[in-house]
């Protein structure tokens, strides 16, 4: 049997100048990150604090070196081959063994392995990693030969094989360091070990058969290959071994538990093993958990153009999800508890699916294990995003190493959705930005539409391969159309249109939109003083980074609410700007199932504390945002097409001034199962009066969309009358909301003397008058409830905290923007 051993204990680093380690220790942790270590060791301030990014970027230009002594044991040494493998090098690395160079490092995607063997010893083995400054190193590469990418970023940074956010983005803070963030293992064995399994399905009517392709790493030449046998046993998800025998044949899986994405049925996951045998000995084991699914991408013309949607069983799915950024500047501080409580945030806020985005680094196993569990298809870009890159052989051999890592790494999982070229870069290239020659504009064209296709249909045949994102398909043809492939629609916030503008379109997959928003109050308080509390402040602006956007939320608040007098109401109402322009988009986009099959958000996270597009911000509070996805992306969703002021050009000082008012309802029903529910709709005043209801049972056949007809509201009163509803399924409540047919500034809200009491886990909002985005806080701003920033008529709303305690519980709505 292989011997392995994880070499984490006892590292320490140091600056090293002048090719010397120069100064004092400190301890390091492996894995870990160079900031989290000079942060422990008290050598540098917390870097999210105020500017205190400047002084900790300072401290990039410096190299490092890391070091630790191990002892290899007995039955290392003697074995026949004898290799280190670093699961994660950032970035730029000289590796030695007992003062041997062994070998070196230039790309944060990669494993890299290397023979010690002749250079190892029993005890006292020294291993030192020297990293280069990450920041020299593209500054002198952008001096000798000018590469261009996003100005969000520090210059050079597309020559680096390194998370381009770590240069900065227009949410991230540029902290590059350096480090060993993942394990480092030596491994020690004789003849052979697993290389790497492909897990090939074939579906076929109430059975799946499995095959799998087995690749060894021999310990001398290829002799005795003949001799090796490789066994595999398959478990189902109760724990049943249900077959096993020559990794050779072909397995076939009566009555088959399937998995599907979340919503649409349940994750059972089986347990492959393979194991390689030498005669009576097994040299190695080879266990992961698969999904039973075909999965792929339907491209299907149509009337409009060609569909694009995810295809699990047979069965095309509108996908709900949000894009996800690396969780955190200081890698040290991830971890799997972290990412599972972001994923089960995000499954509780009812997404189905995840882009992972081209511009950080891909993610550990753990993300995709739990994204199996959870039910979240995985959209994985290949980590190159906003940048050309300048295709030299070297280049093209480092990054066809990274694509073959990562794709061997994670093609058995369930919820790989599709593999994906690039982030925008064939809209870019198309555009000629930054690609602005046609030397690399056909290096564009061989990286993503040659290499990567070619190595992930040899692979990972089965997993879906789209050239970028957003595509057409391709070849530069119009990359954004609105009737083909995936979009990134950014005019309303970068473009400066107002919300209603999504209704003006069509999308077939919106894979980017969004909206920033501050994070909660408490989570400013991590990194200012309260004279920074001020949104032009110094330090908020170091906070926000995408140019002008703190004017930009102003002018759509302008636009919106009446004037928030005091820094934690300009907090509050900005996100609730930002989930009114989110709602608005996926409502619509949700009534036009068929032909749109899919809204994904920027974005779910952060990566630091900022003012940013995300729903969950760096503290892992839930912005308002999130609360309003858990309700747009319900299952069986009520919506309200509103006509109103926000939908005409109309100005009110002109005469004669007529609106028109109506409602229209959509009830979207994205389960497999048909649902009869009725819709009951009331049009009040603003003290919750009812002037009209009415009531509709509607039979909403499984995955479709259905209208209901408009009620035109000449009646109703612009400014004093809004529109409430809701919708139910055997009597129980299942989608709920309001609209309004004037700007939230406009309306004339009543006082509803909000109050509210605890009864066990749940706490009982009471109004007296309409009240619109009623938002309960705790004292920490920790707390998870089933419902926030909710509408509700005169009475009383039920919510249950999920999690976090109720202590000085604040309560405020729509109505105290002022
Ligand atoms: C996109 C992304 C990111 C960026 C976001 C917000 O298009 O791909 O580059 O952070 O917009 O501007």
């Amino acid at each position: 049997m292989l011997k392995e051993l994880q070499i984490d204990g006892g590292w320490t680093l140091r600056e090293y100048i002048n090719n010397e380690a120069a100064g004092i220790a400190v301890p390091a942790s492996v894995p870990g990150d160079l900031y989290s270590d000079l942060l422990r060791a008290g050598r540098t301030d917390d870097p999210y604090y105020r500017d205190n990014e400047l002084a900790a970027l300072k401290l990039s230009e410096n190299d490092y070196i890391y070091e630790t002594v191990f002892s290899a044991g007995d039955d290392i040494p003697g074995r026949d081959r004898a290799v280190l493998t670093f699961h994660g090098l950032d970035t730029l690395a000289e590796i030695y063994l007992n003062g041997t160079v062994i070998g070196h490092a230039d790309n944060m995607h990669r494993t890299w392995t290397f023979d010690v063997k002749e250079y190892l010893k029993h005890d006292d083995n020294h291993l030192a990693v020297i990293f280069r400054s990450p920041v020299k190193y593209i500054r002198k590469r952008y001096e000798e030969k000018p590469l261009e990418g996003t100005e969000d970023a520090m210059r050079g940074f597309p020559y680096l094989r390194k998370a381009h956010c770590m240069f900065g983005w227009d949410w991230g803070p540029r902290l590059p360091g350096c480090g060993i963030f993942r394990p480092v293992c030596l491994t020690a064995y004789d003849t052979a070990k697993i290389g790497s399994v492909y897990v090939h399905q074939e579906h076929s009517e109430g059975r799946v058969t499995l095959r799998f392709d087995t690749e060894a790493e021999y310990a001398a030449s290829e002799r005795e290959a003949g001799s090796l046998r490789w066994i595999a046993e398959i478990t189902d998800p109760d724990g049943m071994q249900i077959a096993a025998g020559s990794a050779s044949e072909a397995f076939e899986i009566e009555s088959p538990q399937l998995w599907y994405p979340a919503g649409y049925g349940a994750q059972p996951l089986y347990t492959v093993r393979i194991t390689l045998h030498d005669g009576g000995s097994v040299l190695d084991t080879w266990e992961r958990r698969i999904g039973l699914r075909t999965m792929s991408v339907s491209r299907e013309k149509d009337e409009y153009g060609e569909s694009f949607a995810h295809t699990v069983n047979g069965i095309s799915i509108f996908a709900m999800g949000a894009d996800y950024i690396p969780e955190d500047s200081l890698i040290a501080r991830t971890g799997p508890d972290r990412t599972r409580r972001l994923l089960e945030d995000a499954r509780a806020a009812n997404h189905n699916c995840i882009r992972v985005w081209g511009g950080g680094y891909y993610p550990e196993d753990w993300f995709y294990d739990i994204c199996d569990e959870l039910g979240l298809i995985v959209w994985q870009d290949l980590m190159f995003a906003c940048a050309a890159y300048d295709l030299t052989p070297e280049f093209e051999a480092n990054i066809r190493a990274e694509a073959e890592d990562n794709i061997k790494r994670l093609r058995h999982h369930a919820s790989l959705g599709l593999w994906c070229g690039n982030n925008e870069m064939e809209q870019f290239a198309a555009e000629g930005q930054w690609v602005n020659n046609s030397e690399l504009k056909a290096y564009y064209t061989r990286m993503y539409e040659e290499i990567f296709p070619e190595i992930a249909e040899r692979l990972d045949p089965q997993t879906f391969y789209w050239p970028a994102s957003p595509s057409s398909g391709g070849g530069f043809d119009e990359p954004n159309d609105e009737n083909r492939g995936d979009v990134h629609y950014w005019d309303v916030w970068h473009g400066n249109k107002p919300f209603t503008e999504y209704r003006k379109f069509r999308f077939r997959y919106l894979s980017e939109f969004g909206f920033q928003s501050f994070p909660p109050v408490s989570t400013i308080e991590t990194f200012t003083e309260p004279e920074d509390r001020n949104i032009y402040s110094y330090v908020m602006e170091k906070h926000q980074r995408n140019a002008s956007a703190n004017g930009k939320i102003a002018s759509y608040m302008s636009q919106t609410y009446l004037y928030p007098s005091d820094f934690e109401t300009i907090v509050y109402a900005s996100q609730l700007l930002q989930a009114q322009a989110i709602r608005y988009g996926v409502e619509h986009f949700r009534r036009h199932r068929g032909r749109c099959m899919g809204t994904v958000v920027w974005q779910l996270n952060d990566c630091w504390p900022v003012a940013s597009w995300s729903s969950i911000d760096y503290c892992g509070r839930w912005k308002a945002l999130h609360y309003y996805e858990k309700r747009f992306f319900a299952p069986v969703l009520l919506s309200c097409e509103e006509e109103g002021i926000l939908t005409q050009d109309t100005n009110p000082n002109a005469e004669p001034y007529e609106v028109k008012k109506s409602v229209r309802f959509n009830v979207s029903n994205e389960t497999l199962t048909e649902k009869t529910v009725t819709v009951i709709w009331q049009l009040a005043d603003s003290s919750g009066r009812c002037r009209t209801e009415i009531k509709e049972t509607v039979c909403v056949p499984p995955l479709s969309a259905v209208w209901l007809d408009r009620a035109d509201l000449k009646e109703a009163d612009l400014y004093e009358d809004h529109v409430s509803y809701r919708l139910e399924e055997d009597g129980k409540e299942i989608s709920s909301g309001s609209v309004l047919f004037c700007q939230p500034k406009y309306y004339r809200f009543r006082n509803p003397e909000l109050s509210w009491r605890l009864e066990g886990d749940e706490i009982v909002v009471t109004a007296s008058a309409y009240a619109k985005d009623v938002e309960i806080r705790n004292e920490n701003e920790d707390m998870i409830l089933s419902d926030n920033y909710f509408d509700m008529e005169p009475g009383e709303k039920r919510v249950r905290i999920l999690r976090g305690t109720p202590d000085g519980i604040r309560l405020r709505s729509n109505f105290d923007i002022r």
